[in-house]
């Protein structure tokens, strides 16, 4: 029987975005497989939208636009070469002295024509994507001249992904968007334009690496480092021509499992010959193979630990494999005990991060990047940014993100995330004015780790399973180029692409409306889960839907410490775990008393009674209330808001999110009333305004 797949929605790059570039006359100038790919990108455009495209030489062509490598030679078209040259002017002027660089660009008018000049052909795909984004406005003859290069140089999405699917976790662990695009049953899947597809959205927004299995490595993930390389390599050639290179998520004990060596310990010479050799085999396969991804000793995973090394023994071990391919090693900073028992106060997970790397600061090699997640427990809707940032500046960081929306409702809420990115990146763990979290990322000269985050993406016909969700990881993308944008802005240059106006009755409707329900979606949702920073509220195992006491006794961790006076946990330095001594000077005092701290995560570094008052003057119980009352309104909003979009943007995307909707305004409804009723039955305080409670 013949099977469709069911159409693949287009996202941000619907063909309706490309109607003002494939209107034009483009000259491409240049050689290499990326141009090859803005070549076609261009000629599918025109060939829709009635333009025409020359690659390079051409003779007597009018051109409306020039994408040309800065080192391709003179073409006999005087035109062409003005604007070559009016570009070449242009960066000397806006320029710093310094390259393009690998993926840079410049974008200038000259007269009627819009050049875009590179250094290298990825270059010119990121500076083609720009014009796609600018529309008319890339054409627009008073446009000034820009010069655009990443600021990171890994812009990194890890798939959770599983070959085989696991008997809990299924094909995706904390996957919301159906199957992976990689992996079914155990095998490939086997739609390798699909992938292609993937690849090319990435590289619109920006993102340069993923890798492409779960950092849980069971046995048949394990395989794909050896046996099952081919499969990578088939990845990897199908994500190449949108500049993207592939990692891979490696099980620390492969020696033992793959290479049936004793042992898997780091400073064993058998067990580094194992690596070095094993290595060497997947370069000879994949080329421009970017590295490896290691959960350590964390839940489970195999570790140096087990052989009485620390981690950066195991992570040197796997960075020594790699360095003579230019690989590097993404080693991951979630590692703590989680054969914890509620009895004992002393253990406290936030602190693990820290406790366990700090040590090794300078002990990594150049090519290890430790990847940390934003917060010191798990990507929690709220949580203070980790403190391991600002202690380790001989150690490459990359700042790890979560754009799967495991704890933020699981891509049937809207949660909009840009707005939390913005504060982690921004947030100065050294004090205001000091430098952030993302110069760290960044790091001197750009040789920070850079960005990572959990990818949101399935087989799913939206690939995010929520449509709006699709805006998560544009904005990641976005914001791993230039970690100092506005998010607010990314989302209006996605809702540009993704409803582009020509194609609606009544853009400016739909663009209000979707900001009006999508910027402050996060605080919505923090409105009506954990209150305060304190988490992990949700129900245990699937982390979705509200179950207070989910956690409260169970060996994973404690995080409230709720009784009929007060709620919160004491991670202050006089009276509690300490780990707000963790933070530089500034932080850690303002952080250690309830008085100074701020009000969103009070509740993450103090036990405070009901009754106390907090900066914004209300009580903590009253808070409690308000907030719950308040989120839920406000996903009523939103389902109304929605509600006037119908008719006005493609029926099956309205659809989906109206159908999400309801499934938000219940769980938030479920959140509010088991949140509001527990505090009420815990605390006895009634709600200031009488309303109800259970
Ligand atoms: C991949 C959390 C998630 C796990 C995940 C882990 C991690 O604990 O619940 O599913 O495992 O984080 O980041 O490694």
């Amino acid at each position: 029987m013949e099977t469709h797949e069911p159409r693949v929605h287009a996202a941000w790059l619907p063909p309706e975005a490309f109607r003002s570039l494939g209107a034009r006359r483009v000259l491409v100038h240049g050689e290499g497989l990326l141009v090859d790919t803005v070549l076609d990108e261009v000629s599918r455009a025109c060939a829709r939208y009635g333009g025409r495209v020359w690659h390079s030489p051409s003779w007597d062509v009018d051109v409306d636009l020039v994408l040309a490598l800065r080192g391709a030679g003179e073409l006999p078209n005087p035109a062409v070469e003005a604007a070559r040259s009016a570009g070449e002017a242009a960066l000397a002027e806006i320029g710093d002295g310094e390259p393009l660089g690998e993926e840079g660009f410049l974008l200038d008018r000259d007269g009627e024509v819009t050049v875009v000049l590179a250094d290298a052909p990825a270059g010119l795909l990121y500076g083609l994507f720009h014009v796609v984004r600018l529309c008319a406005a890339a054409f627009d003859p008073a446009r000034p001249p820009e010069r655009h290069r990443p600021a990171l140089r890994r812009r990194m999405l890890n798939h959770w992904d599983n070959v085989a699917v696991h008997p809990v976790m299924g094909q995706v662990e904390r996957g919301y968007a159906g199957g992976s695009i990689f992996w079914r049953d155990g095998r490939p899947r086997g739609d390798l334009a699909r992938v292609r597809a993937y690849g090319r959205l990435l590289a619109a927004s920006g993102v340069n690496a993923i890798s492409v299995n779960n950092v849980n490595v069971a046995r048949t993930e394990a395989l794909l480092l050896t046996d099952r390389l081919g499969d990578v390599a088939e990845i990897a050639d199908a994500l190449r021509p949108y500049g993207i290179r592939v990692h891979l998520s490696v099980s620390f004990a492969a020696p033992v499992l793959l290479g049936g060596l004793s042992t898997a310990d780091p400073l064993d010479e058998g067990v580094r010959d194992w690596w070095v050799a094993t290595t060497r085999r997947v370069y000879d396969r994949i080329p421009d193979f970017g590295g490896y991804l290691v959960k350590a000793d964390s839940e489970g995973q195999p570790g140096p630990f087990t052989y009485g090394r620390d981690h950066a023994d195991g992570a040197n071990l796997l960075a020594e494999a790699l360095a003579p391919h230019g690989g590097v090693v993404h080693w991951r900073a979630f590692v703590y005990d989680h054969h914890q028992d509620w009895r004992d106060r002393s253990t406290d997970r936030a602190r693990a991060a820290y406790d366990h790397f700090t040590p090794l600061d300078g002990r990594f090699r150049t090519n290890v990047v430790l990847q940390v997640k934003y917060g010191p427990v798990d990507f929690q809707t709220r949580e203070p940014v980790s403190p391991v940032f600002a202690a380790m500046p001989a150690t490459r960081l990359a700042l790890e993100l979560q754009v799967t929306q495991e704890y933020t409702g699981q891509q049937r809420h809207i949660c909009h995330l840009g707005p939390w990115w913005g504060e982690v990146l921004r947030f100065a763990p050294w004090g205001p004015g000091g430098r952030t979290i993302a110069d760290v990322a960044v790091g001197e000269a750009g040789a920070g780790g850079g960005l990572v985050a959990v990818t949101n993406t399935g087989d799913d016909p939206f690939w995010t399973g929520h449509p709006l969700a699709q805006a998560n990881l544009y904005t990641f993308g976005r914001l791993a180029w230039d970690p100092w944008r506005d998010p607010t802005e990314v989302l209006d240059e996605w809702m540009t692409l993704t409803f582009p106006p020509s194609a609606t009755a009544d853009p400016e409707l739909v663009r209000r409306t979707l900001h009006e329900i999508m910027d402050d979606s996060w605080r919505t949702y923090e409105r009506y889960t954990a209150p305060l920073g304190v988490g992990f509220m949700v129900h245990p195992g699937d982390h979705y839907g509200p179950d207070v006491d989910g956690y409260e006794y169970s060996r994973w961790g404690t995080y409230h410490f709720a009784d009929r006076d007060g709620v919160g946990v004491d991670r202050s330095r006089a009276s509690g775990t300490g780990f707000a001594g963790q933070y530089p000077p500034y932080w850690a005092q303002v952080y250690e008393s309830p008085r100074t701290c701020p009000d969103e995560v009070l509740l993450f570094f103090h036990h405070v009674p009901y009754s106390h008052v907090l900066h914004n003057g209300s009580t903590v119980i009253q808070h409690i209330y308000d907030t719950h009352f308040a989120g839920v309104e406000e996903v009523e909003t939103m389902r109304r808001r929605w509600r006037t979009l119908n008719g006005m943007i493609d029926p099956t995307v309205y659809e989906r999110v109206a159908e999400r909707l309801d499934e938000q305004v219940r769980c938030a409804t479920e959140w509010r009333d088991q949140v509001n009723t527990y505090f009420f039955r815990k605390s006895g305080v009634p709600d200031a305004q009488g309303r109800r409670i259970y």
